[in-house]
């Protein structure tokens, strides 16, 4: 663990308060917005609430973890308690989060069912593999070894936004006006948010520095709150469109159709 200044553990401290708040705030907006959301697409919105209730307690625990981990030292810097912060709780969230995530936009998007499962089961499987790889990687002091999961983490990565990115092309032509546009846009969340990840990891291969650490966290904190509450609002931005659409007397769906 690398000598911080007061400012940088700070920094960190701050952050991981700031995400316990937006998972615990977008986790209440969820379980209020649910209402407004016809029982089709609902166990969208549930999966959100819990996506973001589960971070909020891993970020708890992350944010105790932080705090245990470093004490002022006599120079007035932040040095290591020895208890050491534990990645664990990150990866553990993912693990759980990440296939929640891709269950959200498969829910939401309605689409056959054969069709759904056989995507769902492609993605979670992906999505499992992409975290467990990562894992040893960044838990790993060897440049080596972090570079090695590294590539074995990409390849599942590249495959899950590469799948969603031409399977749902075909999927989007199918809708129309606003839920179309919304469907694209949160795929783009999703892919530019995802990729914030991979970047954050590269400081680990930086090296022990203290900006490394500071990178790798907030990195990662602002990628949490941009994939789970973000994207989730997203999603149910779409889920609200939908209802409204399957609500619409029949006239007023045909003329939105053709808008
Ligand atoms: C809510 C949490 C989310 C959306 C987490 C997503 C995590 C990733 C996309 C992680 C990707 C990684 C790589 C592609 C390579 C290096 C190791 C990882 C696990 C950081």
């Amino acid at each position: 663990m690398p000598e911080l200044s007061p400012d940088q553990f700070s920094l960190v401290y701050n952050m991981f308060s700031l995400t316990i708040a937006a998972m615990f705030g977008t986790f209440v907006f969820f379980v209020l917005a649910k209402e407004n959301i016809a029982v089709k697409y609902r166990p969208a919105i549930v999966v959100s609430g819990l996506v973001v209730l589960i971070a909020g307690y891993h970020y708890f625990r992350i944010f105790q973890s932080w705090d245990e981990a470093y004490t002022i030292g006599e120079n007035g810097m932040y040095v290591a308690t020895g208890v050491p912060f534990n990645d664990a709780y990150r990866y553990v969230d993912w693990l759980l989060t990440v296939p929640l995530l891709l269950v959200e936009l498969i829910v939401v998007l309605a689409l056959p069912r054969e069709k759904s499962m056989d995507l769902l089961g492609r993605l979670v499987i992906a999505s499992v593999l992409m975290i467990a790889l990562g894992y040893p990687g960044e838990v790993s002091d060897s440049g080596s070894t972090q570079a090695i999961f590294f590539v074995l983490s990409f390849i599942p990565f590249v495959y899950i936004l590469r799948t969603l990115w031409k399977e749902l092309a075909v999927e989007i032509e199918h809708e129309t006006g606003r839920v179309k546009e919304l469907v694209e846009q949160t795929r783009m969340v999703l892919l530019v948010t995802w990729m914030f990840y991979p970047i954050a990891y590269l400081f680990n291969i930086a090296g022990g520095t203290a900006d490394a650490e500071i990178g790798i966290q907030v990195g990662y904190t602002i990628a949490d709150i941009a994939a789970k509450c973000g994207y989730g609002v997203m999603v149910y931005f779409i889920a609200r469109e939908k209802t409204l659409i399957d609500s619409a007397p029949a006239s007023a769906k045909a003329a939105g159709a053709k808008a």
